[in-house]
């Protein structure tokens, strides 16, 4: 026997080793991974706002966290590969660096980016997404992925600041499904987890202002000069892309034409008043988009003005 022959079988034998490895060893292991990847961004998180504090003058400051969460979705996949496409945008040299109303966006008082979570390695290991509770920014600007981030989030700053916020929430669908297609953490179902409720009636029990397209002409006075937050811990927003037009944002899984343009949504953003606790930009799916990343860099200035809107 060759050399070459030995050492192939020699390969053989380990493997039949490896694949025999126990369930609680590997789960250890991919366990061990997981801490060490939410330890890195707790880690880089409080750097930031150390540098944050160092700089002076910030009251708050948003901080992006990308959620590649794809595995809630319904129809098609894509929002999983979001976040670092709409972080490329963000930072895209072909757009001026200040927002609109003058923000510099090269000042990390602004908006600091404290990394992604490691969706992959959490779902593949079988933890709960709950664990993404444990490690929000103090004013988490998330980036999404599919929109049932926004429940763990939005009960972690709730938790964190022991309270309720108002939530302002732009989108094609009222994401208020008790479950869908037998998933209770359904993309479709975020709201419904927010509130526990589902439908329309149940909208209005629990205090659910709806504002229809069909409506918005008659609507835009008063969803132009909101006043959120009184009362409770401040304003949650979340903005599911598709809440556009598809004349302006053609890289989203569900298409729905007749929307909002993208000066409607920053007019209301723009104009209003309360304090902005936290916030995210979900379900920009790039495998949609066109060629050019058209819907990364209107995801992307969504975020870049909200961040604008949180900083102070
Ligand atoms: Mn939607």
């Amino acid at each position: 026997m060759s050399n070459i022959a030995r050492r192939g079988l020699h390969y053989i034998v380990q493997r039949k080793v490896a694949d025999v490895v126990s369930k609680s060893s590997l789960e250890n292991g991919q366990n061990r991974v997981i801490d060490a990847s939410l330890s890195l961004i707790r880690e880089k998180a409080k750097l930031k706002a150390k540098l944050v504090r160092n700089l002076g003058g910030a009251v708050a400051t948003s901080a992006l966290l990308g959620v590649p969460l794809g595995h809630n979705s319904s129809f098609i996949q894509g929002p999983a590969f979001a976040p670092p496409r709409i972080k490329e945008a963000i930072w895209c040299g072909s757009t001026n660096s200040t927002t609109e109303q003058g923000k510099v966006l090269d000042d990390p008082r602004v908006i600091t980016d404290a990394g992604d979570i490691p969706i992959q390695d959490i779902r593949d290991c079988g933890v709960d997404d709950k664990r993404l509770m444990d490690v929000p920014p103090l004013r988490p600007l998330i980036l999404g992925g599919d929109h049932s981030i926004t429940f763990p989030v939005v009960r972690a700053v709730s938790e964190k600041l022991g309270g309720q916020v108002d939530i302002l929430h732009f989108d094609a669908h009222p994401d208020l499904y008790d479950d869908f297609e037998g998933n209770y953490y359904s993309h479709a179902s975020s709201f419904a987890r927010i509130m526990e409720a589902h439908g329309r009636d149940q909208a209005k029990k629990f205090g659910v202002e709806l504002h229809e397209m069909q409506t918005f002409a008659k609507d835009r006075a008063y969803l132009e000069n909101l006043k959120l937050g009184e009362g409770v811990k401040g304003v949650y927003i979340s903005i599911d892309v598709d809440c556009l037009d598809p004349a302006f944002a053609q890289g989203v899984s569900h298409i729905e034409s007749g929307g909002l343009s993208f000066r409607d949504v920053i007019t209301i953003l723009q104009n209003l008043q309360g304090d902005i606790v936290g916030g995210d930009v979900v379900e920009y799916n790039p495998q949609r988009d066109t060629s050019d990343n058209m819907t990364a860099l209107v995801a992307a200035k969504f975020a870049r003005e909200l961040a604008a809107k949180m900083s102070k």
